[in-house]
């Protein structure tokens, strides 16, 4: 593989530097011009990816701003909102999350109450490979450490809900498929009270009327249980086991492992939470019968039955067996993914009857779960997957532009545009092709 870009891939990398550059708000990144106004956790965390191939100087504060908002007991909040905009800006806004009542929240910075899938430590890790300077960067390495290693521990603690090794997630928000069918059994099993919360007008590719009433009722539940893990563990009428949040616990463990070895602290810990995570992944989310891991939902301790991509996340676990790999890889090339959509991965298993090609995590490709396949197929020495994602990706947004999500099936744009992570994350891949080293 050639080490230089083409003529194509320079055009590329100079149009998803622009959108980073455009959307850079002097201290962090917002995930999107005009939809997403403030800074989303793992939104933030996979910009840094592309900050670091294009400016490294940011990349380091990009991340540390979204540790600001990180609160005592270390949950890391999914949203850090810019103080500087409007309160209706974007909704559901502070105001929903009251964040500045919760004595565990920072001072000074307004936060949701809600978590996101931890990729943090396993970008930290990757920026440091990235980095220019090894010296300044181990030094960055050491600041974040104590911060990721408490968001390790509260998710490992506060989350583990079925006191299972596992973290479970208590809204659809958490996972980062929001809209993903693979919700819609526990969503619809919600009592709602006779009173709507959501605002009549949103844009029309976000979910609209009853299904956000059920998201902002949840929040509403949480919130006024003060977000306590207790209420959680043992009244939250949503708690799920993710494959792909869980894969990307248990990726960041490792790489958190390797963050203390070089700031000269314990890996063990973190080696013995990987394993756990390992562990349970098989025991509890893996399904024989259809060879694949999907979501356990811990109200019925039942698998939830809609396959989506988040069920490939444990290709980030590196020590999955090969007999899992390769029932992965089958399900990945099958009809019902790959096999069928001329731009893959859709989101959703393609013949689930919720499918749909255009509905928001419901269908469409998106690049960050493109790239965490990606990450994850090239951990497991499998190149003509990771090939094929990189290849869908590019056709993508050269056909596209950086848009939010995409038709599986013939690249049509949807959702914001420029949007930051597809800018980003195919910063981070031409970065990747450039420097295979640091793939
Ligand atoms: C979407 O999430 C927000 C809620 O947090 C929304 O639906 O309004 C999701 O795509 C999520 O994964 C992403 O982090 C966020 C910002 O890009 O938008």
């Amino acid at each position: 593989m050639s080490s230089r870009l083409t003529g194509d891939e320079t055009a590329l990398w100079k149009a998803a530097a622009r959108v980073l550059d455009a959307n850079w708000t002097g201290t962090a990144t917002a995930a999107s011009p005009g939809l997403y106004p403030h800074q989303w956790s793992w939104d933030s965390a996979f910009i840094s990816l592309g900050l670091a191939r294009h400016r490294p100087d940011r990349a380091e504060t990009e991340l540390l701003s979204l540790f600001r908002g990180q609160w005592a007991d270390g949950m890391l909040p999914h949203i850090v909102f810019n103080t500087s905009l409007a309160r209706h800006a974007f909704f559901p806004g502070p105001d929903l999350w009251r964040s500045t009542e919760q004595p565990a929240a920072p001072r000074g910075v307004q936060t949701s109450g809600l978590t996101q899938p931890p990729v943090h430590a396993l970008v930290a890790l990757r920026l440091h490979e990235c980095a220019p300077d090894g010296e300044s960067s181990r030094g960055f390495l050491a600041r974040l450490y104590p911060l990721l290693a408490a968001q390790h521990r509260y998710l490992a603690t506060a989350r583990d809900l079925g006191s299972s090794g596992l973290i479970a997630i208590c809204h659809p928000w958490e996972s980062g498929l929001d809209n993903s069918p693979a919700w819609d059994r526990p969503l619809g099993a919600l009592q709602l009270p006779p009173t709507a919360y959501a605002p009549a007008q949103r844009s029309r590719t976000l979910p609209t009327g009853e299904d956000y009433d059920r998201y902002v009722r949840l929040v509403a539940l949480m919130r006024d249980a003060g977000y306590r893990p207790g209420y959680l563990r043992d009244s939250h009428p949503f708690a799920v086991e993710d494959p792909l949040v869980n894969a990307t616990f248990l990726a960041s463990a490792h790489a958190l492992a390797e963050v203390a070895r070089i700031v000269g602290a314990d890996p063990a810990p973190h080696l013995e939470a990987a394993q756990r995570v390992h562990a349970a992944l098989l025991d509890r989310l893996w399904d024989a019968d259809t060879g694949c891991f999907r979501a356990r939902d811990l109200r019925d301790d039942r698998l939830l039955p809609v396959i989506t991509a988040g069920s490939f996340g444990p290709l980030l676990d590196p020590e999955l067996p090969a007999a899992h790999v390769r029932n992965l890889v089958d399900l990945l090339l099958s009809a019902r993914f790959a096999g069928a959509a001329g731009y893959p991965v859709p989101t959703c298993d393609i013949q689930a009857p919720a499918f749909d090609r255009g509905g928001y995590w419901r269908g469409p490709t998106w690049v960050s779960t493109n790239w965490l396949i990606w990450y994850g197929a090239l951990a497991h020495g499998l190149p003509v997957v990771a090939d094929l994602l990189y290849g869908s990706t590019m056709r993508l947004v050269r056909q596209s532009g950086f848009r939010e999500f995409f038709d599986p099936f013939d690249g049509t744009g949807r959702g914001s545009h420029d949007y930051s992570w597809s800018a980003a994350l195919v910063l981070d891949l031409l970065g990747a092709r450039r420097a295979p080293q640091a793939a």
